[in-house]
Formats: C-alpha cells, sequence, structure tokens
C-alpha cells in the first residue's frame, strides 16, 4: 500500500559542499555554488539534497569535525547563504537533509575546550575522560584506559598531560567522543537539532549515530595478531543504551513533525536484525539507516586490503537486506558516498564498458525497494583517481594510514599507494566534474584536491540533455521512481542468485510487475539458460535499457541491463 512516507518513493542526492562547485575562486566549493546548481538537480529530478558539514570546523576531517553546531564554516558561507539554499531549495520542491555529526565534536569546540579545562570543569563529564590505567604513568606506551584502535590509525586514547587524564576519540584526537550517557548533553544536542527544525531544514542524516552508546566499563578489546591495539568495535557499535537514546531523540525532537521529516542513521557494522528494529516505524526511531555490508565485501582485514569480489557475495547481501526489510522497516539503498570508491570503478567497468556499466548499476540500484541515493558525480559515471603519489592524498583516514603502515610497520609504500588507490576516501572527493574547461570547470583557482584527469571527458556539459548519457538515464530512473508505484511499492523477488554475472530480480505491486536483468560482465549471457528467468516476460514491454532495444530471449551483451514491465 502506498504509505504517506514522501521518501519511499523519493531520490535523494548527496552534496559534499568542499567538492561540488566554487562560487569564489577559493578552490574550496561553498553554498552559493550549490544554490548556483540547484536548477541542475532539479533537471535530475531529485527530492531531496543531504549535505555534507557546512558547519564551522577546524576541517580536520573534512567538516566531520564541528566546533560550533550553529554557526557556518566561513569556508562555506553563512547562516543566510543556508536561509536562502533551504528557500530556493524548497521553491523547486527539495527538501535540504542536514549532516548530524554527534557521537563527538571537534577538539575546538566550545564544550570540550571547556570540558578540558580541569577534572572540575562543569563539562568534564560531557566527554569521556579516564585516568592512565593502573600502574602505568600517563602518556607512556600502554598506560591509555584501554586498548581500542581509532578508526583513524593509532590509539583511541589521547593524552592531556594539564588535566592528567586521557580523552576517547574514535576518530582523530581532534575529534573527542560526547559522553551520551549525559543527559545533559542529550539536552544540548536535542535542542540543536530542533534548532535546525525550526529554520527549516527536513530531517538528518546522523553520522555514526550507532557508536554513541559505549559499553559501560569500556573493556579491551581483541587484539588481532601483529596488531598494536585491540578491535573496540563490540563495545562501541549498537551499545546497550542506543535504542534508548534514539527513541529519546525522536520524543524531543522529531514528535509532532514525523510525516514531513526523513532521518537516516549512519551505522557501520549494523546487521538486518538490528536494522528492523531501528527502522521499525512502530518503534519510533529512525526511517532507515545506512549499512555496510555491501561495501565490506571486498576487502581483507582493513579497507586498504583489496580482495577480488564475488558478484554472488555481492547479490547475496543486497538480497539479505531486500530480505530483512521487506515486511518491516525499510532500505537506504547506495553504491557511493563520500567516505566510498566510486562505483563504477569498483563495482563495474571504467574502462572499455564505462558507460554501460555506470548505467546497470544504476539501474541495478535505483529499482530495489528502498529510498536511493546518489552521490554526486555518481549520476555522471564519475570514476575513481590514478594518485600518483601520497602527495595527491588528502584523507586524514588515508594519511594516517598510510604513516602507521609504512611509517610504522615497514610495508611497501606502494603497495599501500595502490589500497588507497583502490579503495580511499578522496576517489570520492574529487571536484564535481562540470564541464572539460581546467579542473572540472569546479573552480577559477587551485582546487583543494587536483580534479580527476578524466573530467573532460566526463562532465555535466557534455551529458545533460544527450540521449544515451549516464545522467540522462538516471535521469529516467528517478523519473519511474516517481510515476511506476511499482518501483517505490512493489514487492521485490531476487532472481537467479547463483549465477555468477547475472543480476536479476523481479516488482510486483497488484497485477503490474517489473523485471531487471544486467550482466555484470562482458560474457553474452543467455536468458533461456537462467532458469528463474520465466518466458512470459518475452510478452512484457522494455522500458529501459542501456544499449539498442533488444527482445527479452536475446542474449545480454556486455553489461546490457534491460527493464520490463507488465502490463
Ligand atoms: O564515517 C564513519 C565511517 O564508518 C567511515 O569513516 C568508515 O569507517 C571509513 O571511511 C571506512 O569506510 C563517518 C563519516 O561519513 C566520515 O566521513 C567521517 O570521517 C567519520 O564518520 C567521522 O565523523
Ligand atoms: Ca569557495
Amino acid at each position: 500500500a502506498h504509505d504517506a512516507d514522501w521518501w519511499k518513493s523519493a531520490v535523494i542526492y548527496q552534496v559534499y559542499p568542499r567538492s561540488f562547485a566554487d562560487s569564489n575562486g577559493d578552490g574550496i566549493g561553498d553554498l552559493p555554488g550549490v544554490l548556483a546548481h540547484l536548477d541542475y538537480l532539479h533537471t535530475l529530478g531529485v527530492d531531496a539534497i543531504w549535505l555534507s558539514p557546512i558547519y564551522a570546523s577546524p576541517q580536520d576531517d573534512n567538516g566531520y569535525d564541528i566546533s560550533d553546531y550553529r554557526a557556518i564554516d566561513p569556508a562555506f558561507g553563512t547562516l543566510d547563504d543556508v536561509d536562502e539554499l533551504i528557500a530556493q531549495a524548497h521553491a523547486r520542491g527539495i527538501k535540504i537533509v542536514m549532516d548530524l555529526v554527534v557521537n563527538h565534536t571537534s577538539d575546538e569546540h566550545a564544550w570540550f575546550r571547556e570540558s578540558a579545562g580541569g577534572r572540575e570543569s562543569a563539562r568534564r563529564d560531557w566527554y569521556i575522560w579516564r585516568p592512565p590505567r593502573p600502574g602505568f604513568e600517563g602518556g607512556t606506551p600502554g598506560a591509555e584506559p584501554n586498548n581500542w584502535s581509532s578508526f583513524f590509525s593509532g590509539s583511541a586514547w589521547q593524552w592531556d598531560a594539564a588535566s592528567g587524564e586521557y580523552y576517547l576519540h574514535l576518530f582523530s584526537r581532534k575529534q573527542p567522543d560526547l559522553n551520551w550517557e549525559n543527559p545533559e548533553v542529550r539536552t544540548a544536542i536535542f535542542e540543536m537539532m530542533t534548532w535546525w527544525l525550526d529554520r527549516g531544514v527536513d530531517g538528518f542524516r546522523m553520522d555514526v549515530i550507532n557508536l554513541i552508546s559505549k559499553v559501560p566499563g569500556l573493556p579491551d578489546g581483541v587484539v588481532a595478531p601483529g596488531a598494536v591495539y585491540g578491535d573496540g568495535t563490540p563495545f562501541c557499535i549498537n551499545g546497550p543504551r542506543l535504542h534508548e537514546f534514539l527513541q529519546e531523540m525522536h520524543a524531543r525532537v522529531f514528535a509532532g513533525r514525523v510525516g514531513q521529516l526523513v532521518t537516516v542513521g549512519e551505522m557501520p557494522g549494523v546487521t538486518v536484525e538490528d536494522a528492523r528494529l531501528f527502522t521499525d516505524p512502530a518503534r519510533n526511531e529512525l526511517n532507515m539507516v545506512f549499512q555496510f555490508e555491501h561495501v565490506d565485501l571486498d576487502h581483507g582485514a582493513h579497507k586498504f586490503d583489496p580482495l577480488p569480489l564475488d558478484l554472488r557475495a555481492l547479490k547475496g547481501s543486497l538480497g539479505r537486506w531486500q530480505e530483512g526489510l521487506h515486511e518491516t522497516g525499510w532500505n537506504s539503498l547506495y553504491w557511493n558516498n563520500h567516505d566510498q570508491p566510486r562505483a563504477v570503478s569498483r563495482f563495474g567497468d571504467d574502462g572499455a564498458y564505462w558507460s554501460q556499466s555506470a548505467r546497470a548499476l544504476g539501474a541495478v540500484l535505483h529499482l530495489m525497494r528502498g529510498t536511493p541515493y546518489i552521490y554526486q558525480g555518481e549520476e555522471l559515471g564519475m570514476t575513481n583517481v590514478p594518485f600518483a603519489s601520497i602527495d595527491e592524498v588528502r584523507d586524514i583516514e588515508s594519511l594516517n594510514f598510510f604513516a602507521d603502515a609504512v611509517g610504522n610497520r615497514g610495508e611497501s609504500a606502494e603497495v599501500v599507494l595502490a589500497g588507497i588507490r583502490h579503495s580511499g576516501r578522496d576517489n570520492a572527493r574529487t571536484p564535481m566534474q562540470w564541464s572539460a574547461a581546467p579542473h572540472g570547470g569546479f573552480t577559477t583557482g587551485q582546487p583543494w584536491i587536483e580534479a580527476n584527469p578524466n573530467a573532460d571527458r566526463i562532465n555535466a556539459e557534455s551529458q545533460v540533455g544527450r540521449a544515451g548519457s549516464v545522467f540522462e538515464f538516471y535521469r529516467a530512473l528517478v523519473r519511474m521512481r516517481h510515476d511506476d508505484p511499482v518501483v517505490g511499492y512493489g514487492d521485490i523477488r531476487m532472481l537467479a542468485l547463483e549465477h555468477p554475472a547475472l543480476v536479476a530480480y523481479s516488482r510486483a505491486l497488484g497485477d503490474a510487475r517489473l523485471l531487471v536483468v544486467a550482466n555484470f560482465g562482458v560474457e553474452p549471457i543467455d536468458p533461456a539458460g537462467v532458469d528463474e528467468l520465466d518466458p512470459s516476460w518475452a510478452r512484457a514491454t522494455l522500458v529501459l535499457s542501456n544499449y539498442p532495444a533488444a527482445e527479452f530471449g536475446e542474449p545480454l551483451r556486455p553489461w546490457e541491463v534491460r527493464v520490463f514491465r507488465e502490463p
């Protein structure tokens, strides 16, 4: 049934403002730059824009280290620019979703400055301070209160000699974790959220929101062979009070606004079972979550240790999430974001079949059940970047990893750089490619990170309005979700899960049905040879494809996707 939730037939576009469009030539994207491209997004047809953080920040982690939640970083603009963007977006029927980063703040936030002022500080308990491990002298190796490693390499604890204690930072040492056990912290966060909602924003993407509840006692994690630090994730992911905190947030911030808002929680390590609880509307927690199962299949112990990906593992993961949230809850659907490498390079073929595979990936994602997210440039088929050296890399996660692997553990710089080229976050953060002008038309100045050398070939100007382009294909996908209830609300059934190169599924709503078949390889696939592809589809209508029209029974060409609909 078509329930009232607008976000179930919506497509959400993620803007990473730093790399989207620079309006004043300082080489950093900004809010006027976003404003100047609203019509581009309106043409694409998206229903909402998720803005990565634009708040005041020292930019240690590109804005995911916030020093003032109610101020805009001057690099991006002013609060007036935000008000103008909200008004202009709303005038086009586009909602604005803010990035909420409340597991941690910047160490330059006034709250942390005060907390670090001394053990007697009124805000000492707003963060997570602990004395050195008993028997150890503070600041010496092994004296950290537990053995957790940071997601950004090294220990998760920073020694503060002035107050004689350590503070916890699951990410960079300039990102101290807030203490959500403290009701004053929760109240301050909820008040800030309400302030933004009253300003007109339409929802939140919540950064690592499943880390806000930690297991009391913060116990040591298992130390993997050869590792220096332990794995704290069993004690900081999906902790004991997470559902309670989210339900409190819902009651104190969202209640009374539920029909208009969209909330999506970013949850590294979340399982389908957990997600069913987080997204069950009856539990008043979140609308959807960003899970990581399908983007953690192509690497070993850590993300910079690439492994070949078996399509069946990818299909199995997508199928499990489709099945798990089919009756209760709701899926987010994504290939890309500012933390992931570019999908056409990672899951597709950014060489001979660049355009076909970019479009096949788009169709497979967008026609599943759930809310699709388009990350800036994905609609153009933007690819990974051939970084020539570590000097071209900007991301703190990659740089810390390189320094630790090469500097501390003596690994080969070339091997580590290859891993960063394969999986590094900067692949998603090079300038949006608007045209063949210098730096992809992103800036008239020197960009904070070099544009992809292929910006002269892959850019919006050469694709908007051109039939057969990746952009026009994504535009058609967005339109299908808006126009065809089977896409937004139909049941889904994954097909041929054991086939090594074919992705196939059907959708159904009432007597209408849809079939998506995609060849994720270069060897032809004969539909007659696939048991689960019922021959009755031969009478359906081909409604979308990335090749000249073909009959259902014809072999699928390299990276060919076909979408059939009946009636
Ligand atoms: O990401 C958290 C997170 O899970 C990623 O850092 C991921 O672990 C890593 O990139 C490996 O895939 C969120 C933000 O999206 C990210 O940009 C921030 O760096 C991080 O939180 C800290 O705020
Ligand atoms: Ca700028």
